[in-house]
């Protein structure tokens, strides 16, 4: 047995007295490294530190405008340039959404989250999307919206209107970053969370695994999430749907062992963030899924659809939860 694969990982820190956190990619690589079984003994000890392991937070998503995205991001069925069978659909007004919002509250849910498809909202979007906030935080459900770049301004005009989170992800680590999208740089992503943090919003921002990268790449996107000063709230991880007509839609699926590791290394280097086993999950048989909540997983998406792409059913959860002894947060 080689001993030094129990050695505890150092964590660095920039300053002695700072809270930052300051991981390099070569120690994230170490803990994906590390025997499954010590990788998810060490995630459950540090989630046990922060949270009720037996709680998960649920979070139903809406795509309140969809497809026709003048992006070129290689995962994604709304990229206006990919023949995915996606219909366009303009932004919806707010009272739908609310009514949306109000049966997801019924079902269970504590956040909502409302996705659009754009490189980023113009003013005229932002004041409908303002609306639906405001409406859906009435309902007394957490909000989060997720619209793409923000311009200066735009961030505090969603906070005022009563948004509590921003979900932008990094999505892989910078060095893959060109590979999968070309339309932006990595640097506009860290740019608005920049500002969604500034405005005092929560953040939200995690990644896609599965897209061909390596471990190392993993590892990456990894370090730079923890590397946020402060530390996302919430960390979304998604293992790639591959859908028909985009890019990636051949890619090499990740090994369900991969995906686990994943979800325990982001729980150890974020451990106070809420890590999402997001997108995909309609795909993982149950016993994989009790994996990711052993390795750290506390939060889901909950409802029978993503954006555009499907979800286990509400019901099916539920059984799942009764299975495992979980409880909604
Ligand atoms: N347009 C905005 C943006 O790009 O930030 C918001 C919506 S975008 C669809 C939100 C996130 O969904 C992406 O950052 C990506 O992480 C995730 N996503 C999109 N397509 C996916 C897919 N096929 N599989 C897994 N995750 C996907
Ligand atoms: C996130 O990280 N995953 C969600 C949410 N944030 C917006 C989106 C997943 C989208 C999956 C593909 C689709 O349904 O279109
Ligand atoms: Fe547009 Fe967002 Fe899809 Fe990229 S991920 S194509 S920005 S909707």
């Amino acid at each position: 047995m080689n001993a030094s694969h129990t050695q505890p990982i150092v964590i660095k820190r920039t300053t002695p007295h700072a809270m930052v956190q300051n991981w390099a990619a070569a120690d994230v690589l170490a803990l994906f490294d590390l025997p499954f079984n010590d990788l998810l003994f060490r995630a459950q000890q540090t989630h046990r530190l922060h949270f009720d392991a037996n709680r998960v937070q649920l979070s139903t998503l809406l795509s309140v405008k969809t497809g026709g995205c003048s992006e070129d991001c290689g995962y994604c069925p709304q990229a206006a340039r990919y023949h995915t069978g996606v219909e366009n659909q303009k932004l919806l007004c707010a009272d739908e959404v609310i009514e949306t919002a109000r049966i997801a509250k019924e079902n269970g849910a504590s956040r909502f989250c409302m996705g659009g498809a754009w490189r980023g909202p113009k003013q005229r979007d932002l004041d409908e999307l303002k609306k639906m906030i405001a409406g859906v935080k009435s309902l007394g459900l957490e909000t989060c919206g997720t619209f793409g770049m923000l311009k200066d301004g735009m961030a505090e005009q969603l906070k005022e209107s009563g948004l509590d989170y921003y979900n932008h992800n990094l999505d892989t680590a910078p060095e893959k970053y060109g590979d999968i999208v070309t339309t932006r740089e990595y640097d506009d992503r860290l740019d608005t969370l920049g500002k969604v943090r500034k405005a005092g919003l929560n953040v939200c921002s995690g990644g896609i695994v599965g897209m061909g990268e390596t471990r190392e790449e993993r590892a990456g996107l990894i370090a730079q999430l923890a590397n946020l000063d402060p530390q996302p709230e919430s960390v979304p991880i998604n293992n790639l749907v591959p859908v028909p007509g985009t890019p990636l839609e051949n890619a090499e699926p990740l090994d369900w062992t991969e995906f686990v590791r994943t979800i325990a290394v982001a729980r150890i280097t974020l451990p106070k963030a809420y890590v999402r086993l997001s997108a995909g999950r309609r795909e993982m048989p149950e016993a994989m899924q009790a994996l990711c909540f052993m390795a750290g997983a506390n939060s889901i998406f909950y409802g029978d659809k993503l954006l555009t792409t499907g979800n286990p059913d509400v019901e099916g959860d539920r059984r799942l939860f009764a299975k495992l002894d979980l409880a909604p947060l």
